[in-house]
């Protein structure tokens, strides 16, 4: 029987890049994502080992209702992907859009919460599972206009630490990956909401490309069961910390 995987942000980026590289590995992948043409685009090129599925992060209801309303052979769920997830403005803390702020939160945070609770206790009943999940070295590393997207991705990192705590001596995988600087994503048009701004964020650099990532995630979920990557950080080589700022004057 393939391993069953679900990814959420299917629909673009990182997610889509996973979810077909997962496919291609031999898994079962339950797409996710709030674009319906996307994912059936998806289902179209990968077949029968893909199912589409929408999937709004924000909604509760429709999270709390998974698995049971997926189709009976996909419910036993082996590997969650919580890919999906933005950054709204890049603006400082005291000039930023509240509702940009209670968007990241309610997404990159509550949604991938209430998921992954939804699909673990299936994972500790099976004695088999794995969590992956997307944060950033935007959570690591501190920079100006990063305030709440940094914060949601610092919690994503700790979330997945304290949970390995809680499924210590089960066999259920927890991982958080923290890329930087990843290109070839509609990231940047989301967060700048200017196609000609995120294309310059990328100008001159030779960053991350979503297939990295996709490598990265089949390597962790194909390791042998008793091993875990609690983390990794990842940047390309055309990427370091900046070091402390100091004002002056
Ligand atoms: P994209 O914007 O290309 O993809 C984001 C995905 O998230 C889309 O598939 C989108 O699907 C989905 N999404 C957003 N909001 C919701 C929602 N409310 N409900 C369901 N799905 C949602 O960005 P990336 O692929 O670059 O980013 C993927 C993840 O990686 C994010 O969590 C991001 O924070 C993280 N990351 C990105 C980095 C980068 O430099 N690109 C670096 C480090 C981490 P749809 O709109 O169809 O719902
Ligand atoms: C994305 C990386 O540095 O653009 O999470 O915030 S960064």
């Amino acid at each position: 029987m393939p391993k069953i995987a679900l990814v959420t942000g299917a629909t673009s980026g990182f997610g889509k890049a996973i979810a077909t590289r997962l496919v291609r590995d031999g898994y079962h992948v339950i797409a996710t994502g709030r674009r319906q043409e996307r994912l059936d685009a998806l289902a179209a090129q990968l077949g029968k080992a893909l199912l589409p599925f929408r999937l709004d992060m924000t909604d509760k209801a429709a999270i709390q209702s998974l698995p049971d309303g997926l189709p009976e052979e996909w419910r036993a769920i082996d590997i969650l992907v919580n890919n999906a997830g933005l950054a709204l403005g890049i603006a400082k803390a005291q000039e930023a859009e509240i509702s940009d702020w209670e968007r990241m939160i309610a997404t990159n945070v509550t949604g991938m919460v209430e998921l992954t609770r939804a699909l673990l206790p299936g994972m500790v009943a099976r004695d088999r599972g794995h969590i992956v999940s997307l944060g950033s070295t935007a959570g690591i590393y501190p920079y100006t206009g990063g305030n709440v997207y940094g914060a949601t991705k610092a919690f994503v990192e700790q979330f997945m630490r304290n949970l390995r705590c809680d499924l210590l001596g089960q066999n259920v995988r927890v991982t958080n990956i923290a890329p930087g600087l990843c290109g070839g994503s509609e990231f940047s048009q989301v967060r700048l909401r200017d196609n000609a701004r995120a294309a310059a964020v990328y100008e001159g650099t030779h960053p991350l490309m979503p297939d990295d990532i996709a490598e990265t995630v089949s390597w962790i979920v194909g390791l042998p069961p008793h091993v875990n990557i609690n983390q990794i950080e990842m940047m390309p080589t055309c990427q370091a910390a900046g070091g402390l700022a100091v004002a002056k004057g």
